[in-house]
């Protein structure tokens, strides 16, 4: 489905007065606002495609009508999310999931809708049909050569399509671990994964990039064989300059501090990217900015000090990525909510008064610190979020037109109401 020019037009010039009037009030109070609304319009963020569709726990799962039943209706909804937002102008896919019968129409499809291909995903955490040898014990770490060898020939399959749909970089997450103390030598576990990575990065173009994802615990519960930042930077230490780390907000122990995680592997040229949620609990794939956005906005905070400390670029020189699969909204809608509150702590961080923030922190003065990272995040910058769409040609409030629009209900008869979005 492709969503119709004058529909957003019409859309548009229905809220445009108002919407003009905010966007000038807050231009007077902020400086810059031309600036800040550029590099919003140049900032993407790479939708997953396995969040397409409604997500499942272990108890269950409760789909939606119209879900994507191929790739090519994977991209379609990404292309249409891109219409309204102009900022999911990419799409990262999963392999097995997403095998491309004719990468050349796929990549002709992306074109249509302004889409590029994000980082490409393995998956040695699923036993596939066909599949000679199981991953039950693990898959890079296993203690049989043979299936690590199968693991590190996926990995190469992944990165084979990548290349041939213009991607730039391989995620790899591991369920790897254990479930019981004594199940696994930590040290042989470490060297094996080691060894099996190190093949699959000298398997990796030159101008690609290897993610190494970490995660504290789930599938495995007592033992995880990249657990934490540190497992992750010690790995993409001794890969080389093209392995990085990658921080899922969801992959943490409660109340770690991901902000300083975050500014330090910066500041070791070490972050590789981001993949974007929300949890009050653990790994619970909600919305971004749904239950703390106050975090993430320290989190933009740390990425814009340090990326304008190492003169990086914000919207090329990491990877953005959501990575969601919630489990009743519907799930265009959740990404749309999770897109903007990606933009408005980005903005928000831009307008931290960085002079002063140094200056109290050299004095000491802890109490105008806090004022002043309160003062950014307490400013409303959505008029500059909308803006910034509305001068790349999307909606000004994407939502709302994607419930006007009736775009589920047209997705529903299109597709049907008991599809599933495959991969899930
Ligand atoms: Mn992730």
């Amino acid at each position: 489905m492709i969503l119709d020019k004058n529909q957003i037009e019409k859309h548009n010039d229905k809220l445009l007065s108002s919407h003009k009037r905010k966007v000038n009030q807050l231009a007077t109070s902020v400086p810059n606002s031309n600036k800040i609304i550029k590099k919003l319009i140049a900032f993407q963020i790479a939708i997953p495609s396995w969040a397409l569709g409604t997500g499942g726990t272990r108890f269950g799962r409760f789909s939606g009508g119209g879900e994507p039943r191929t790739l090519e209706e994977k991209i379609q909804d990404v292309g249409l999310l891109h219409s309204l937002n102009q900022s999911s102008g990419a799409i990262s896919l999963h392999i097995p999931w997403d095998i491309p019968t004719s990468t050349r129409k796929i990549k002709s499809l992306a074109a249509e809708h302004n889409l590029t291909f994000d980082a490409v995903n393995s998956n040695t955490f699923q036993d596939q049909a066909h599949q000679k040898h199981s991953y039950k014990f693990g898959s890079l770490q296993h203690v049989n050569k043979a299936v690590r060898n199968q693991a590190i020939a996926h990995n190469i399959e992944v990165i084979n399509y990548g290349k041939a749909l213009g991607s730039k970089a391989l995620t790899v997450w591991l369920s790897d671990g254990s479930c019981f103390p004594g199940q696994l030598n930590f040290r042989k576990t470490f060297q094996r994964t080691l060894e099996s990575l190190q093949e699959i990065y000298a398997a990796l173009p030159s101008n690609w990039k290897m993610y190494i994802e970490y995660k504290a615990y789930e599938p495995n519960f007592y033992s995880t064989t990249v657990g934490d930042w540190g497992q992750s930077y010690l790995y993409a230490s001794k890969l080389g300059p093209k392995a990085y780390t990658l921080v899922d907000l969801g992959h943490h122990l409660p109340n770690a501090n991901i902000e300083q995680i975050v500014s330090l592997l910066l500041m070791e040229k070490k972050l590789g990217g981001f993949h974007f949620n929300d949890s009050k609990y653990g790994d619970d794939d909600l919305t971004v900015g749904s239950i703390n956005p106050y975090q993430l906005f320290l989190i933009f905070n740390e990425l814009v000090e340090g990326m304008d400390a190492r003169k990086m670029d914000h919207a090329t020189d990491l990877g953005w990525m959501i990575d969601a699969s919630h489990n009743v909204k519907d799930p265009l809608e959740d990404l749309l909510q999770s897109v903007e509150a990606i933009m408005i702590a980005y903005v928000q961080a831009l307008l931290v008064d960085r002079k002063e923030l140094n200056k109290a922190q050299e004095a000491n003065d802890v109490t105008r610190a806090q004022e002043i990272l309160q003062h950014a995040y307490r400013i409303d910058v959505r008029p500059f979020v909308a803006e910034a769409r509305l001068r790349a040609g999307g909606a000004l409030h994407p939502l709302q037109l994607f419930r006007e629009g009736e775009i589920r209900k047209r997705l529903t008869a299109e597709r049907g109401l008991k599809t599933i979005a495959t991969g899930l």
